[in-house]
């Protein structure tokens, strides 16, 4: 700009980088945080990223209620390190929406006062050791399959969290289908107990991908934003195509009696999902949605002597820096 030529109005730098952002988008890079982005986009990320964070850390529940009771060495080993991995996500997610302006102390006050959510699959109990197999399964590769398209998020700390992420689901999913199958060639009461889980966890995993599609407010702006690459539907169907040859290979029943591959669609048609429950589990209605969060709180709570000490602690480095300097 020469010294004659009108300063840009605030509302043509805004146009500006409007501009920018959207190219961005169109030619299918990343936004990173160093980029001007609209303040929609910013808020609908946070939500986004934060519920995925909530829920990797929510999720370490379910599983850890059998760490003390797995039932030898070698699956102790495999549930402790599985669970390790999931708060490792957790941090991975709240890192990235802290890139975005998020504040990892306000996301957790949101949490544990119900003003977040988290997935809907861990307000249910697990009763059996079949259990752990299952979530690795079903729920390990539900999210997997809405987790990959992810990768191409446009948003660049989230796209390539999901890249670590996603490796280690892989493993996750691996090692529940391998207890399974452990399972299934072992005594009639075990693989019943396979049968149960299956029964109990295989709608409330359709339910992971959110609500239909003409029952989703979020999904079509995150569509165009690239955020969300394929609506909660198309991924549904994709896991169903996915998992009903595994269930066969496994010698397992799908509860679904109209299961059925349809050859004109080249997909399996399923029967009704039950929205109402779903409803009711995102509200807090579920049949664990109170515990989880209490033992969210409590754990949170035990551990202000570690934040507290962590932050002393880099108070005493930073005034060392200063006399040394
Ligand atoms: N549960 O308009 P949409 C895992 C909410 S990680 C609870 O369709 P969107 C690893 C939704 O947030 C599992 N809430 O929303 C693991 C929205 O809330 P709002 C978590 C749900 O965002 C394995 C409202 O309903 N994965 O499993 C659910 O476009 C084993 C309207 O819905 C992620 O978070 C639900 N099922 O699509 C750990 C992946 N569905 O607007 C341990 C990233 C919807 O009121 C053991 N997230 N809602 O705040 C996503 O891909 C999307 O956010 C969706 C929802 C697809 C979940």
């Amino acid at each position: 700009m020469t010294a004659t030529e009108p300063a840009p109005s605030e509302a043509d730098s805004e146009r500006h980088f409007e501009r920018y952002f959207e190219d961005v988008i169109a030619r299918d890079q990343r936004i990173e945080p160093r980029d001007w982005l609209p303040e929609a986009y910013r808020k609908t990320m946070i939500r986004q990223i934060a519920q995925h964070a909530h829920s990797e850390i929510i999720g370490m529940q379910p599983e850890g209620n059998w760490i003390t009771r797995a039932p030898s060495l070698r699956r102790k080993a495999i549930l402790l390190a599985k669970v390790q991995d999931e708060a490792g996500h957790g941090l991975y997610l709240y890192s990235a929406a802290e890139t975005l302006g998020g504040d990892r102390d306000d996301l957790t006050e949101k949490l544990i006062s119900g003003r977040q959510k988290y997935s809907s699959i861990f307000n249910y109990p697990t009763l059996s050791f079949a259990d752990v197999g299952v979530i690795g399964w079903l729920v390990d590769g539900a999210a997997i399959c809405n987790q990959v398209p992810l990768c191409r998020s446009s948003y660049g700390p989230y796209a390539r969290a999901m890249i670590r992420i996603c490796k280690e689901e892989s493993f996750h999913q691996r090692q529940g289908y391998e207890l399974l199958m452990t399972m299934m060639t072992g005594t009639e009461a075990q693989r019943e107990m396979v049968q149960d889980a299956v029964n109990r966890y295989w709608w409330p995993s359709l339910m992971m991908f959110g609500p239909p599609d003409d029952d989703s407010p979020n999904t079509a702006q995150s569509m165009a934003w690239k955020i969300k690459r394929h609506t909660n539907d198309e991924l549904r169907q994709r896991f169903v195509d996915m998992t009903v040859p595994q269930a066969e290979a496994l010698g397992v029943t799908l509860p679904d009696p109209d299961l059925s591959w349809n050859a004109d669609r080249g997909h399996y048609d399923f029967g009704a999902i039950d929205w109402d429950e779903l409803k009711q589990v995102i509200s807090g209605g579920g049949p664990c949605n109170t515990e989880r969060v209490e033992r969210r709180r409590a754990a949170h709570e035990d551990g202000a002597w570690v934040r507290e000490a962590a932050a002393a602690h880099a108070r005493k480095q930073q005034q060392r820096k200063e006399v040394a300097a």
